[in-house]
């Protein structure tokens, strides 16, 4: 099996990587050069969309971090994807909403706050409005919930709690949202979470990347180089 990346600090690298670990893959991780034309060309056969993760698996070829975490589950371990046909359909239902919703809102604010790339094109308090919105719907999903589908995790608490992996770094979660902070609490002390922590900070460190001081964009290419040690 393969996974392709373009460095180990994006959230949505990041769901596949805390699948992986979850659910005991083993894979050959393949860094992709983002700032290598030829690189991302070559990429574009696997990938047409040219984004990460990626995964191989003999002559399948999967995208969309959401359907590789579906598929690691089905093949692994398939009480991730819920025991029931209840869990299954609020698996689904979070992850989509994941994709749809909360994405765009967390992200915009993180790229504002943390000076990635794209720049969103909306001013703060319009992206502190977007996200306060998912983060009402994420918060009343949790409230007198364990996990997203009920009481055992599933891949949905993976996917989701993956785009908050810039949480702290952007204060993307204000208090008040009690439910949240005690499911992303609850995620943050699993090895899984630790171990893709760790590598995320490695990836940041390695470019000489400090978020906490950190307002200009980054380069496109600079995350995928350090990942190369470049
Ligand atoms: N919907 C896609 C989104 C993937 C995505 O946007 N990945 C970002 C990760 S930060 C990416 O590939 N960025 C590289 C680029 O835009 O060149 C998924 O869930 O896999």
């Amino acid at each position: 099996m393969e996974l392709w990346i373009h460095h180990r600090a994006s959230p949505f690298v990041r769901k596949a990587l805390l699948a992986g670990l979850e659910l005991g893959v083993e894979w050959r991780v393949r860094v992709v050069d983002l700032g290598s034309p030829a690189a991302l060309d070559a990429y574009a056969r696997v990938n047409p969309n040219r984004r990460f993760p990626a995964l191989r698996d003999g002559e399948l070829v999967i995208w969309e971090s959401g359907a590789i975490l579906r598929y690691l589950a089905a093949t692994r371990d398939p009480a991730w994807l819920g025991r029931t046909p209840a869990e299954a359909a609020r698996v689904d239902q979070w992850m989509f909403w994941e994709l749809a919703h909360l994405g765009p809102a967390l992200l915009g604010l993180q790229n504002a706050r943390l000076g990635f790339l794209p720049k969103p094109g909306k001013d703060e308090d319009a992206l502190v409005a977007d996200c306060e919105r998912a983060l009402a719907v994420l918060d009343g999903g949790l409230t007198g919930r364990r996990y997203l589908a009920g009481d055992a995790i599933t891949v949905a608490d993976l996917a989701v709690a993956s785009l908050f992996t810039y949480a702290e770094e952007a204060s993307l979660v204000p208090p008040g949202y009690d439910a949240i902070t005690r499911w992303l609490a609850a995620l943050r002390e699993r090895d899984s979470w630790r171990a893709t922590e760790r590598m995320k900070r490695e990836a940041l460190a390695a470019y000489g990347i400090d978020l906490s001081t950190r307002r200009a964009p980054v380069e496109r290419g600079s995350l995928d180089a350090a990942e190369r040690g470049g």
